[in-house]
């Protein structure tokens, strides 16, 4: 308040027309992040979510933990040029796959693999682009899920001209973009937000925000207070949520994915969480991280989490434990073995799925690929029946 308003001298009136167009209170986001689980009487955090619901939780979790691992092998070994693991992202990753339709659109970003195979995507096709094979690897309008994205937010301009073009024509569709922190500053993530919010888009922004772009931690990242406040600007409601307590994700993701296809708009979330591996493997997370900061998020584990739960309301045992690391073990020794075969190659494919109609420029390309592939293969003949000894 100015001096002058204070002594009630001098008050001007607002600027001709000006009213407040939305009140901000409701998009403001909760105080501390939603979370559902370890939060009343041990075992009440399940509430009446249905038992078999929160079975295909607990396996969804345990399975993808075991992914994790197994695909960043893979890297080791050669078998896949580079993994971004999600390891202690599991719930946000669970959470996002399950809180679709078949009907709806899942926008993944390149951490996002987990949430793919969890919405059915073999787990083989989900590595494909990793791996650095053909294209996509797999027909996004199968199940509903764009490609994995790398460059940082360019899948949310995406989502949002889906779900707005799908609800044009009457589509009861909703589409779930997930994206981090440090794509938050991207200028795609400022245009999708306004675009969404302006049409009410049936779009819900998952945010993981695990604590670092690469090596740049949030407070580097943004000033705002928090990345779900920035719904605010744009008009919708920002949610913050426990990013490891998986059904507190589920809940808040679910409540945002009906507002949506009610016609109520969009919704951003910010899930917080920690990406207790390196961004990849070809990062060396110790050069800017803490061992005790990792242990502190050791301790607030989503798998652990969800079991003590479970345990607790009498819905797991250490058999039920077990079953699920076996049927984890069985998918890592399919991906495994499936990995290590090679995969036949192509170099022809490279041309194709780019254009309808390939452009002059890439036929020319094409047919001298399509020689030089003939010449390689006459002069591998010609060592082969001995034509160069004579
Ligand atoms: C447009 C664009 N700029 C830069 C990069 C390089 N890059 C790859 S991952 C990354 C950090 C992204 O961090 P965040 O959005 O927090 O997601 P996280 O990797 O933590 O899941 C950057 C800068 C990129 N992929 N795309």
């Amino acid at each position: 308040m100015t001096v002058l308003e204070q002594t009630g001298a001098y008050r001007p009136a607002p600027p001709p027309g000006w009213q407040p167009r939305t009140d901000p209170a409701p998009l403001l986001p909760d105080a501390e992040p939603h979370r559902v689980l370890g939060v009343g009487a041990p075992g009440s955090g399940v509430g009446a979510t249905d038992p078999a619901l929160l079975k295909r939780f607990y396996a969804e979790l345990v399975r993808g933990r075991r992914y994790n691992t197994q695909a960043t092998a893979l890297t080791r070994q050669g078998r896949l040029a580079v993994y971004p693991s999600s390891t202690g992202q599991e719930a946000c990753e669970v959470a996002a796959a399950l809180a679709l339709e078949q009907r709806d659109w899942l926008f993944p970003s390149y951490r996002d693999t987990l949430a793919a195979v969890a919405r059915g995507l073999d787990p083989v096709q989900a590595l494909t682009l990793l791996r650095g094979d053909w294209h996509t690897g797999y027909d996004p309008r199968e199940l509903r899920i764009a490609p994995l994205c790398t460059p940082l937010a360019t899948q949310l301009p995406h989502a949002v001209g889906l779900a707005h073009a799908a609800r044009l024509q009457g589509d009861d569709v909703v589409a779930l973009a997930m994206i981090g922190d440090g794509g938050t500053s991207e200028g795609d993530f400022h245009e999708a937000l306004n675009f969404a919010a302006v049409w009410r888009a049936p779009v819900v922004f998952l945010v993981q925000n695990n604590g670092f772009a690469i090596s740049v931690p949030l407070a580097k990242q943004t000033a705002a207070p928090s990345l779900a406040h920035k719904g605010v600007g744009y008009g919708m409601p920002g949610r913050l949520v426990d990013g490891n307590d998986v059904l507190a994700v589920h809940q808040v993701l679910d409540e945002a994915v009906q507002r949506a296809r009610s016609g109520g708009g969009p919704t951003l979330v910010e899930a917080v969480t920690y990406r207790v591996d390196a961004h990849t493997n070809a990062d060396d997370a110790t050069r800017y991280r803490s061992e005790d900061e990792i242990a502190a998020w050791r301790e607030h584990d989503p798998i652990v989490l969800l079991e003590r739960e479970l345990k607790a309301a009498g819905l797991l045992d250490e058999e039920g434990v077990h079953a699920a690391r076996e049927a984890a073990e069985e998918t890592a020794a399919a991906l495994r073995a499936r990995m290590n075969e090679d995969p036949p190659l192509d170099p022809m494919d490279l041309f194709e799925h780019v254009y309808a109609e390939p452009t002059s420029r890439l036929r020319e390309q094409a047919d001298q690929l399509r020689a030089e592939l003939a010449a390689a293969a006459d002069s591998a003949e010609a060592s082969n029946t001995g034509e160069w000894d004579k």
